[in-house]
């Protein structure tokens, strides 16, 4: 049985990447709803409605495991999607917020994100259960996932983007940035750039995989693959753009159904 892995669009793809890295001999079907991506400024029951029906999909394909791979998602659903499988549901906040505790020196932290996921103070409260002492400055980044979602993830017009929006930060001092958006690793490279070479980025993905890994028994020393597994990949929009992206971001030729 596959793992599942849902996001509102590609950004969950660099949670996938991560659970291939880590562990080569699983199967995956990924969910994206590209088609009503962004997530992010919907009414929080929209996110509901609109994740659930890419769980129960996911369950029809009888996944043995659900990974929402994406924070908006996860901080609407995950409790009580939870309470309601018969299966581990895995998300991905609280891997972030402890990736970050790991690094941080400072204990002073910044968390971007969709607009739901900062309002919703999830990572916050993420961040304070595994360690009461830091500080955290939060800041929603709505024009980042349009960006991604439309393929423009570096050069001139991106990094004046993502330099007008990250400006409210500018001047926070912390040494460990929260990418609290599964889209937002494919913008790493200018969101470096601009918020400078003394802050450490966080994407969920690495810390999600151990998680997903530690549940399933997975022993990473004994996995000897000779064979990649047929993953499948599922999206809700235009089909060309999700594999232009998955091909360049999983560094293998990707062909998503509709
Ligand atoms: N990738 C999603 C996240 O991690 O929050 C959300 C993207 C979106 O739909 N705005």
């Amino acid at each position: 049985r596959a793992i599942g892995v849902l996001d509102s669009g590609v950004g969950g793809l660099t949670v996938a990447r991560e659970l291939m890295r880590q562990l080569p001999h699983e199967r995956i079907i990924y969910v994206g709803d590209t088609l009503r991506c962004p997530y992010g400024p919907r009414p929080e029951e929209e996110i509901r409605e609109f994740t659930w029906e890419m769980i129960d999909y996911l369950v029809q394909q009888d996944v043995k495991l659900i990974v929402i791979a994406c924070n908006t998602a996860t901080a609407v659903v995950l409790k009580e999607a939870r309470e309601r499988l018969n299966i581990p549901v895995i998300g991905v906040i609280d891997p972030g917020a402890r990736a970050a505790v790991k690094v941080t020196r400072t204990k002073r932290i910044g968390v971007i994100g969709t607009k739901m996921t900062i309002t919703s103070n999830s990572y916050e409260k993420a961040l304070r259960h595994v360690e009461g002492q830091v500080v955290v400055e939060s800041l929603a980044c709505p024009p980042f996932v349009p960006l991604v979602e439309s393929m423009q993830t570096d050069g001139a017009y991106v990094e004046r983007v993502v330099a007008n929006t990250l400006r409210p930060l500018m001047n926070y001092d912390m040494d460990t940035l929260i990418l609290g958006c599964t889209h937002y690793p494919l913008l790493a490279d200018v969101i470096g750039r601009v918020i400078g070479p003394g802050v450490q980025l966080i994407s969920s993905g690495d810390e999600t995989a151990l998680e997903v890994a530690a549940l399933l028994d997975y022993n990473t020393i004994s996995a000897d693959v000779t064979q990649i597994p047929e993953h499948r990949y599922y999206a809700t929009g235009d089909i060309r753009s999700f594999d232009q992206i998955a091909t360049d971001w999983l560094d293998q030729t990707i062909h998503a159904e509709r």
